[in-house]
């Protein structure tokens, strides 16, 4: 599509859910059945060797094919993301259940017959590009809105907080977090002296480290993850009133986490287990919904709160500002290619759109600068919004002209406004006409490098999270601050972070200094004891839907029960994967074959939701054999997952030492038939069975 196409389908309000693809697709190559060329579209008769002086010669200069092939690779990559280097994207559309034009004038906000193509990028934030999915960290939620108005990035995390107040402090934030400069280890964790230096030194960090702590930074699926804009921003409707509001993305299938070591296994069986899942629900038609929500907040209120609403270390407790569901974004197509689209996309806070503005949060603020900078070096120059993905579906209009990788062809001589030559065109729009008027907040000041006392608390909303957890999840939380501490060489810096945690909550900072030799201070925990129980996981949605359940099988295995198993596993949308001792496919006691996909050998239950051994003495005698099979079960069952044993097959679990305990089915103790199935599909759909004991 060119730019007059482009223009035209958006400027009449032709926006429909498949703009974006369809501009994409003037950009797609595909070189199926066609001839092999240079760049400049010369047919190549040889491919495989260079061009030498004599069939044992050296290569010549000048084989032109040998040196574009070669310069083309030697160029391949770019600079990974400072910050979210590992991250995986895909398309989807976004609509809205109710119009928000009360508040805004952003006419994606405003239309409810709408549909508009986004495209999301989800990272994890510490480590490189080529580190595993499942580390600690928190993870990144971008959305670009290709919207009718221009494209509306909201670049975001599935954790409401951040680590610093000002933007001023990031490099050093990151430089803290990231791998030692002097040795670059470790990878993707934040388990090392300079980030816990750099907490118990930044006292502001503290209510974000809990979240870090918590399960949030170790999500099950991108698709069980909450987003957060984490900034309070300004709604401006089409009488100019401001209103403040926070945006929240929530997932349909609840927020789901994996279980520490559980993580540190998965690391290594499959390091690409996010985005696989993320690739496999897209193709599988399992598309990942999250529902849009706002909490709004009028100008009047800005200061009701004991917090600052500027102070990105603070969220507005759901209970205190309900999460007003207005919109639900469906993620229904995977990339052509990881480099042009997931690589290549540019988000930016400041990309927005009339309706939508800043509030003076300092963090934003900050951001406002990094995010076109950075771009300039990783993608090389000031054009990288002509790069499709980023390209919006609206008009492009401007005097820019030229730099590095400048796609466009600008015809005429007028490159200036104003001008008389092109009747002053392009000419600034009106805000009837769409343009964008920065809301005229009025604004007082001396200059100063100062923060503001309202930012001064840095404990109380850690402490509300903290009060806020179950049990387990508390359990997590003091398990994890052991651990990370634990691999802090220095101990000053180690009891310098129980100092910092002592303010929170005595009791915490106990159970942390216990596990690391060092000691929890007493008074001087804030005393909060209000909670929130949006804050914790225990209260989400639990569905069986997506989850995955391995089938531990060999030949012999009960026809009869599988079926009906597997018929209640589809009812409930749990997608089954056989595991076999090897690939051959596994004959039934009625000689129907199962094909395995998997092998006892290259698949672990960590790669599971949930196991069943099916029934079938020959089946159950079979897997005995193999001692993989004990582990499989084992390390199931310390994960807290559901684990089915088939008619004949309790011996399996006798073998892995399991006693019978909560999550544990078995079809022999009475779960007939049917009924077997649904504790299944029960025991998979509760997710974790805290209860057990391990
Ligand atoms: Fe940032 C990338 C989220 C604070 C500077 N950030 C980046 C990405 C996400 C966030 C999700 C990845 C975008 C992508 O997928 O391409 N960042 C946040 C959130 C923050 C935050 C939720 C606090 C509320 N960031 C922040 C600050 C600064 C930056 C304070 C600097 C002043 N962030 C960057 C960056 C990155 C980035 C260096 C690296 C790659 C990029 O921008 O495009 O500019």
């Amino acid at each position: 599509m060119n730019d007059k196409d482009n223009q035209s389908s958006a400027a009449n309000g032709n926006l429909h859910e498949d703009s974006k693809d369809q501009q994409l697709e003037e950009y797609r190559v595909n070189n199926d059945g066609q001839k092999l060329t240079t760049n400049q579209g010369l047919r190549v008769s040889e491919d495989e060797f260079s061009l030498k002086a004599g069939l044992r010669g050296p290569t010549l200069m000048e084989d032109f094919h040998f040196r574009e092939k070669m310069t083309h690779f030697d160029h391949e990559r770019i600079p990974e993301r400072i910050v979210h280097a590992r991250g995986f994207g895909a398309h989807g559309t976004f609509e809205l259940y109710k119009s928000l034009a009360p508040y805004t004038k952003a006419k994606f906000l405003n239309d409810t017959s709408l549909k508009t193509p986004v495209f999301v990028r989800f990272s994890t934030v510490a480590g490189s590009r080529g580190s595993s999915d499942t580390v600690r960290d928190v993870r990144g939620f971008s959305t670009k809105f290709y919207t009718e108005e221009g494209n509306y990035d909201l670049v975001g995390n599935n954790m409401p907080v951040f680590f610093i107040q000002d933007a001023m402090k990031f490099p050093d934030f990151i430089h803290a977090v990231k791998p030692e400069p002097h040795n670059e280890i470790p990878q993707a964790a934040s388990a090392h002296d300079t980030f816990w230096d750099f907490v118990s030194a930044n006292t502001e960090s503290a209510h974000m480290v809990m979240w870090a702590m918590s399960d949030r930074s170790l999500p099950r699926s991108f698709r069980m993850m909450e987003g957060f804009g984490v900034h309070t921003f300004r709604l401006v409707n089409e009488q100019g009133v401001g209103t403040f509001v926070k945006f929240h993305w929530k997932p349909v299938l609840g927020v789901h986490s994996l279980v520490w070591d559980e993580t540190q296994k998965i690391a290594g069986k499959d390091p690409d287990f996010n985005r696989r899942d993320l690739w496999e629900a897209i193709e599988t038609g399992n598309y990942p919904e999250f529902e849009f929500g706002v909490q709004l907040l009028s100008e009047e209120d800005e200061f009701k709160f004991d917090f600052d609403i500027l102070d990105a270390t603070k969220l507005w407790p759901e209970e205190l500002v309900p999460v007003q569901i207005i919109g639900k974004m469906t993620l229904n197509r995977n990339t052509d290619n990881f480099f042009a689209e997931t690589e290549q996309v540019a988000f930016h806070p400041g990309h927005l759109v009339p309706g939508i503005d800043f509030s003076n949060d300092p963090l934003l603020q900050g951001r406002l600068f990094s995010y076109t900078d950075t771009q300039l070096s990783r993608l090389g120059g000031p054009n990288f919004a002509e790069i499709p993905i980023n390209r919006p579906v609206a008009p492009v209009n401007n005097n820019q002209r030229d730099g590095m990788h400048r796609m466009t062809i600008n015809t005429g001589p007028v490159s200036y406004h104003k001008n008389t030559i092109a009747g002053n065109s392009p000419a600034p729009a009106s805000e009837k006409e769409g343009g964008y008027a920065h809301y005229a907040e009025k604004v007082e000041g001396r200059k100063v490098q100062a923060r503001s006392d309202s930012f001064k608390d840095h404990f109380s909303q850690a402490t509300l999270f903290w009060n806020s957890m179950s049990d387990v999840e508390k359990e997590h939380i003091v398990n994890a601050f052991r651990f990370e501490l634990g691999k802090v060489k220095s101990k000053e810096i180690r009891q310098n972070v129980v100092d910092v945690f002592s303010q929170v909550d005595e009791v915490l900072a106990e159970r942390i200094a216990a596990g690391i030799n060092a000691q929890a201070k007493k008074g001087v925990a804030t005393g909060v004891t209000a909670k929130s129980p949006a804050l914790s996981q225990m209260n989400t949605i639990k569905s069986a839907k997506t989850r995955k359940a391995a089938l531990l099988m060999a030949d012999g295995y009960n026809e009869a029960e599988v079926k009906s198993v597997l018929t209640s596993m589809q009812a409930a949308g749990v997608t089954p994967e056989i595991v076999g001792l090897d690939l051959t496919p596994i004959r039934g006691d009625k000689g129907t074959l199962a094909e395995p996909v998997h092998t006892l050998l290259n698949a672990d239950s960590v790669l599971f939701d949930a196991v069943y051994a099916v029934g079938g003495k020959a089946s159950a005698d079979a897997l005995k054999t193999d001692s993989k099979t004990g582990n499989f079960l084992r390390e199931a069952f310390q994960h807290y997952k559901t684990i089915a044993i088939g008619t004949d097959a309790t011996e399996l679990l006798q073998a892995a030492g399991i006693a019978p305990s909560p999550g544990v089915v078995i079809h022999d103790t009475g779960a007939e038939g049917d009924k077997f199935g649904k504790a299944i599909i029960d025991g998979i759909q509760e997710s974790r069975h805290w209860a057990r004991k391990i």
